[in-house]
């Protein structure tokens, strides 16, 4: 029985790299009939403004508002959530809204600029995005701690308006999200969601100002909307399922590694959990562990799925290969459980992030360690990075020519202006040449 459980796997199979890759195969659904009816109320939105959100928001959640009022959340409301939570769960809210807030704070990019022999100045400037919009899903994907992971970076960051938007299908709300928003200092919530929401932001209706810029989760009407908009508005990443990779050493307390792992085959059927280990005895120890633990979860039907379809016990020869089989997967998250992480860290190229020692679970980063929650997923990790402020600054160039510095650098620019018969690019540059 306990075969079916979870994938084993040993790196010295000759089949391995292709098992392995049959594991780490997902696919992104695009369904062409979500992408037509999204089509049709991001086209709604656009056309006809408040309207069409109302109507969307009535028919698709339960509602029956007469005007965007009865959708927008007034400053008393959300103050008031606070009062709706117990004093712990407001203060773990806090607590860890405050760790990533002072995480994020070193993140801050600064303008710099430097001055040539001449007199000439170079250098770039940072700005805040003016206005982001941040999708919180409804129902039980409804993460608090997601809203502070996407709202505190842009907070820090300096954006002015910060929108969220929400569904409240049948006027149902939860308080921790409420709260969460309330607590990372979210300027205006809306209970509008769907490709509905995403259109609002990215168009802006009359009551719903166009932002420049759409982040957090959403289901495939949510992603496949946030994908239409994309180039009218900036988005983040879509993002897929969750991750974890875990390298251990053989000595960490193997219900401690079964549990990291059902920390993330927690979250959906289509999420993985892969262990790799050295020692085959120890994998056998996990194995049963997970055997053990598995019924006793609340969510135990997800975890079971995710690690039958997507798990992975996977014995290899020796700590350097799980660095290499580690590198190759990319992971979303990736625990070293060893006795010395340091050693193994400068040979991580690529994992989103990265968690460092036996004391060191997954789960501490989800809420309230510091770093973001937000992470590549499905591979990207080796070209993408977490989310941070920086996500939410961007860059402008700086030039000031001095009046020799010109001279200079327009008889360079007029040659080349030239030869590319750009004649009033070199003029404009050959009137300022002394002689
Ligand atoms: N592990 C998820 C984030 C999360 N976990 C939210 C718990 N709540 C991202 O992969
Ligand atoms: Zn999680």
């Amino acid at each position: 029985m306990s075969e079916t459980l979870i994938t084993r796997l040993d790196a010295s199979q000759s089949d391995f790299k292709q098992r392995l890759d049959e594991l780490l195969a997902w696919e992104s659904v695009s369904d062409t009939r979500v992408a037509s009816v999204v089509d049709d109320i991001l086209h709604q939105v656009k056309t006809r403004g408040d309207a069409a959100v109302l109507e969307f928001t009535n028919k698709f959640d339960r509602r029956s508002a007469k005007s965007m009022d009865e959708l927008v959340v007034t400053a008393d409301q959300l103050k008031n959530a606070l009062t709706q939570i117990t004093p712990e769960q407001r203060k773990a809210l806090e607590v860890a809204a405050e760790r990533i807030r002072s995480y994020h704070k070193h993140q801050l990019q600064t303008s710099w600029k430097y001055t040539e022999a001449d007199g000439t100045v170079l250098g770039q400037q940072i700005s805040a995005m003016e206005r982001v919009g941040l999708y919180v899903p409804g129902g039980k994907a409804s993460y608090p701690s997601s809203v502070l992971m996407n709202a505190v970076p842009a907070k820090v960051a300096g954006v002015d308006e910060l929108t969220m938007v929400v569904p409240a299908p049948d006027g149902e709300l939860s308080p921790m999200v409420l709260a969460a928003a309330a607590i990372a200092g979210v300027d205006r919530v809306i209970t509008i969601g769907g490709a509905q929401a995403v259109a609002a932001l990215a168009y802006g209706t009359e009551t719903i100002a166009k932002v420049d810029k759409i982040v957090g989760p959403g289901n495939i009407y949510v992603a496949t909307a946030k994908r239409a908009v994309f180039g009218q508005v900036a988005i983040d990443m879509i993002a897929g399922p969750s991750e974890i990779l875990v390298i251990c050493d053989g000595l960490t307390d193997p219900d401690w590694i079964a549990m990291d792992l059902f920390s993330q085959a927690e979250h959906d059927e289509q999420a993985q959990a892969i262990l790799l280990c050295p020692d085959a005895e120890y994998l056998d120890k996990v194995e049963a562990s997970i055997a053990r633990l598995l019924p006793t979860l609340s969510r135990n039907e997800i975890a079971t799925t995710s690690l039958k379809n997507r798990g992975a016990l996977i014995k290899v020869a020796d700590i350097e290969e799980a660095v290499e089989v580690s590198n190759r997967i990319a992971p979303e998250h990736l625990e070293l459980s060893v006795a010395d992480p340091e050693l193994l860290l400068p040979k991580i190229r690529h994992a989103g992030a990265i968690f460092m020692g036996r004391f060191t679970p997954e789960a501490l980063g989800d809420y309230c360690a510091g770093p973001n929650h937000v992470l590549p997923t499905s591979g990207t990790a080796r070209f993408s990075s977490p989310l941070g402020v920086y996500d939410f600054q961007k860059r402008s160039s700086i030039i000031m020519c001095s009046a020799a510095g010109a001279s200079e650098l327009s008889k360079v620019a007029s040659v080349l202006a030239r030869s590319e018969y750009l004649e009033a690019h070199a003029r404009s540059a050959e009137y300022r040449i002394k002689d």
